[in-house]
């Protein structure tokens, strides 16, 4: 069993056309989508407001590699944009926590982070994560805590920056249906 926790985000372009990419080439591999989030841009750079969603995500036969490729590669299929550090991008899907059957994943692969380094300091990851998984917690600085409470930890500057949209990623949850075909 390999379980992830899928960030994705866009500022340019058609950004809800652009998360809406990563569910549909998910597929059946969805379990959980969250609310579409208004986010304030994090991390300094002047630029557009970006459109932010956790997606939750598993795949028996795949490891935390995979969730990294299959999220380059819709990257790339968005036409990714990247001229800056933290600056805009038509589709960026980061892999936030990977949990197997041998546990949680760490990695020191500076390619793959995990779990993301950023993610306890990043309102824009913590509140859609709430939605979709209430109980998760993260590690970051070695201290292993519930999300909630990394999310109270952070200035009412950087959660107000976050506003939950009316779009949405998905017409109904994923279920048995017509396009969960190609399961293996
Ligand atoms: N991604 C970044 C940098 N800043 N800010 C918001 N609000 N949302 C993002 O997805 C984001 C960001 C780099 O990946
Ligand atoms: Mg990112
Ligand atoms: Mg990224």
């Amino acid at each position: 069993m390999s379980r992830a926790v899928l960030s994705i985000g866009s500022n340019l372009g058609d950004r809800l056309a652009h998360l809406r990419s990563v569910v549909d080439a998910l597929g059946w591999r969805v379990r959980a989508v969250s609310s579409v989030y208004s986010t304030a841009p994090w991390g300094g750079v002047e630029q557009q407001d970006f459109l932010n969603a956790v997606v939750v995500a598993e795949d028996d036969s795949f490891g935390e590699y995979d969730w990294l490729a299959l999220g380059r590669e819709l990257e790339s299929a968005a036409a990714r944009v990247r001229v800056q550090h933290w600056g805009p991008r038509s589709l960026d899907v980061d892999v936030v926590v990977c949990r197997t059957d041998a546990g949680e994943v760490r990695s020191d692969d500076p390619e793959l982070l995990l779990p993301h380094p950023r993610a306890h300091e990043r309102a824009f990851v913590l509140v859609p994560w709430l939605d979709v998984e209430p109980d998760a917690r993260l590690t970051a600085n070695e201290h292993t805590r519930p999300i909630s409470d990394w999310l109270a930890d952070l200035d009412e500057a950087e959660r107000g920056g976050v506003h939950r949209t009316d779009l949405a990623l998905v017409d109904h949850m994923p279920g048995a249906e017509a396009d969960a075909g190609d399961r293996p």
